[in-house]
């Protein structure tokens, strides 16, 4: 028996939100992203996950002289607190030039802007001290299915995989797959896509995904199940776990919030899957509630963070400590009614 993994969490400084949402403005005070590094470690997070933008701000108005010395300055900023930058993403859905996607816009100089954010994301990310680099592909899809071909646009996407992997030889890139939203139809929309992507790749072994637990639900599947396959083909590079009630807008609930069974499933294989033993953080993507006011003398809400951490770790201990005798007994019984109810009366804490 190896030894239990110690987990370690990450989360992103969009995590800890000021309440804007599409319908109303922020309804709670701002906060700085050095004051939010401040919150990482009193809270239980080592890891930090980034956009290129969340690493330098206004990145298209700076020389990329000034892009690498902030990247570099925040890079100390983290030393300085003991975190770890997880990942950077580059933020390809926010510019206008990539209101028709970017890797896959009909544009060739939107295209163009795309591959070159991407390529300074990869040196953002080396300057601030990692080498994964996250591709949610949020506007790579359409809205109306004649406005692109879409067997092009995934020779495009595999394009642009490769031109970053030859970029730097060294870097991983974890495909962050999620079915709709911002676009109608997203083009990477599941790990399964995901992982042929990283296979057909001119780097398979550097390709991997990162599976959200709300975008395998907004894509009808179960996410445990997304997350084997991923772990099944040594292909996890990190998780986003939170939560859904439903096929909605992307709500980013509390981990468990939802569905506790389904997050003591993720839970069950992550762990039995050794998932955390070659340095993987359990990455949360969270977000509070709009109505949430911070606790007395605090600036902002980070009870969200802190109560889906809690959760994972309660999890871990109902994982280790299912009865995995009677758990074979019944499955050689065939009497997965008995089973199912174990489960439920094993998370209930009643016996
Ligand atoms: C959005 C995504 C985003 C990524 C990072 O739905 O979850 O937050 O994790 O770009
Ligand atoms: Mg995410």
């Amino acid at each position: 028996m190896s030894d239990p993994i110690t987990y370690r969490f990450s989360f992103g400084p969009w995590n800890i939100s000021e309440g804007e949402d599409p319908f109303g403005p922020k309804v709670r005070g701002d906060i700085s992203f050095e004051e939010k590094l401040d919150l990482y470690q009193p809270l239980g997070f080592e890891g930090v996950q980034l956009h290129d933008d969340d690493v330098v701000p206004d990145i298209d108005d700076k020389t990329p002289e000034q892009v690498l010395a902030k990247a570099e300055a925040v890079g100390k900023m983290f030393a300085d607190r003991g975190l770890t930058a997880e990942f950077v993403a580059p933020r390809l859905w926010f510019a206008p030039e990539t209101a028709d996607g970017g890797y896959t816009s009909n544009s060739a100089s939107d295209r163009q802007y795309a591959l070159d954010r991407s390529f300074q994301c990869i040196d953002i990310a080396r300057a601030c001290g990692t080498k994964n680099i996250v591709l949610w592909l949020a506007r790579e899809g359409t809205y109306s299915r004649q406005s692109k071909n879409s067997r092009v646009a995934y020779e495009r996407l595999l394009e642009a995989l490769n031109r970053m992997l030859d970029y730097d030889k060294e870097i991983e890139i974890w495909i962050e797959p999620k079915p709709n939203e911002p676009v109608d139809h997203a083009y990477v929309p599941t790990i399964g896509h995901a992982i042929a992507m990283a296979y057909a790749s001119d780097a398979p072994e550097r390709v991997r995904g990162l599976i959200e637990t709300a975008h395998a639900q907004l894509a009808g599947l179960d996410p445990s199940d997304e997350m084997a396959f991923a772990l099944a083909h040594n292909k996890l590079g990190s998780v986003h776990l939170n939560d859904q009630n439903g096929l909605k807008f992307d709500q980013d609930k509390c981990f468990g919030a939802n569905n506790l069974r389904s997050a003591f499933d993720q839970v069950r294989v992550l762990e039995e899957g050794g998932y955390g033993r070659n340095g993987e953080f359990v990455g949360l993507d969270v977000k509070t509630m709009r109505t949430q006011r911070p606790a007395d003398g605090q600036p902002v809400v980070t009870s969200h963070l802190t109560n889906s951490r809690a959760t994972f770790l309660h999890l871990v201990d109902k994982v280790r400590s299912f009865d995995k005798a009677e758990e074979q007994r019944l499955i050689e019984a065939r009497d997965y009614e008995a089973l199912d109810a174990l489960v439920l009366r094993h998370l209930m804490g009643v016996a």
